[in-house]
């Protein structure tokens, strides 16, 4: 198709980007960290979501030419940031069925000099499950270097609690579809209240995400929700309006 080929020539021609979104301590608005997320602008098909590119990359079989492109520019990016910030990477299901993802996650990062423990990669729950020994071999090996593995979308799609017994998070991202409920929905408040009595029992770390006004940040912190990320603390944007926040906000 005409999208499958641009979206060939863009892989090759290294066209596609990456913006990064901020990710804050609630307790103190501090930026801690930033969320990498590829961006497409086509000269004839405009603005293409990764919505659409990523699962199409997969789908093709080029999802890795495209994922170690993105982690090395978003890793690059990184090192020129003025505090040792953490850099959070979405891997795509695919990437976790390839028993070859860990070591070329390490090599990127050895070559661009990133050091491992500050990268974390967002994975989902359906990702997880879809090739489970792989997955969690893929898992324990880029642990073992110290990278941390975050859990995506938390409480949307097949979530099960069972996986978080397996002990392989070190974080889990609320879902938005929550968070924006959270101040008109008694129902979506009790949930987060539960998700975050059960996290902090398994020492795990929580991110809100889609937190798009104060009185939501507000909530959050107040029911004890250790991060927060979302427009209202910053959208996406590009490397050097992220270096111009830094130096603005720092
Ligand atoms: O950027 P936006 O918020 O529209 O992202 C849409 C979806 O694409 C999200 O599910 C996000 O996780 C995913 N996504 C964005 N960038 C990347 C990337 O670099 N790799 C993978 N695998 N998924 C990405
Ligand atoms: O699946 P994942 O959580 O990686 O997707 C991240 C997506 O959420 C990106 O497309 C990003 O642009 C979007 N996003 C980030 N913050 C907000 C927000 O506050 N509101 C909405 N509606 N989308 C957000
Ligand atoms: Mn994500
Ligand atoms: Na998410």
């Amino acid at each position: 198709t005409q999208l499958e080929q641009a979206l060939r020539n863009a892989i090759i021609s290294d066209a596609i980007d990456v913006h990064f979104q901020p990710i804050v301590s609630l307790s103190n608005n501090q930026v801690v960290g930033f969320e990498a997320l590829a961006r497409w602008n086509d000269p004839d098909l405009g603005f293409v979501s990764p919505g659409v590119f990523v699962p199409l990359a997969e789908e093709r079989g080029f999802i890795d030419a495209l994922s170690e492109a993105l982690l090395r520019k978003a890793a690059e990016a990184a090192l020129s940031w003025p505090r040792e910030l953490f850099l959070s990477f979405n891997l795509s299901s695919a990437q976790l069925m390839d028993p070859g993802t860990s070591g070329s996650v390490l090599s990127i990062l050895g070559r661009v000099g990133f050091d491992p423990h500050r990268l974390e990669l967002e994975i989902t729950e359906t990702a997880v499950m879809s090739s489970a020994d792989t997955a969690h071999r893929i898992i324990a090996d880029l642990r073992a270097a110290g990278v941390r593995i975050s859990l995506d979308d938390f409480g949307t799609g097949q979530s099960s609690l069972g996986r978080l017994r397996d002990f392989i998070f070190d974080k889990i991202k609320i879902d938005r579809a929550f968070v924006s409920r959270i101040n008109s929905d008694r129902a979506s408040e009790h949930i987060i209240k539960a998700i975050l009595t059960m996290c902090d029992g398994l020492e795990l770390e929580v991110v809100a995400e889609g937190i798009e006004d104060y009185a939501e940040a507000v909530k959050l912190r107040t029911l004890g929700c250790g991060m927060g990320q979302g427009y209202h603390f910053g959208r996406p944007a590009d490397g050097i309006a992220t270096l111009r926040f830094l130096h603005e906000n720092y």
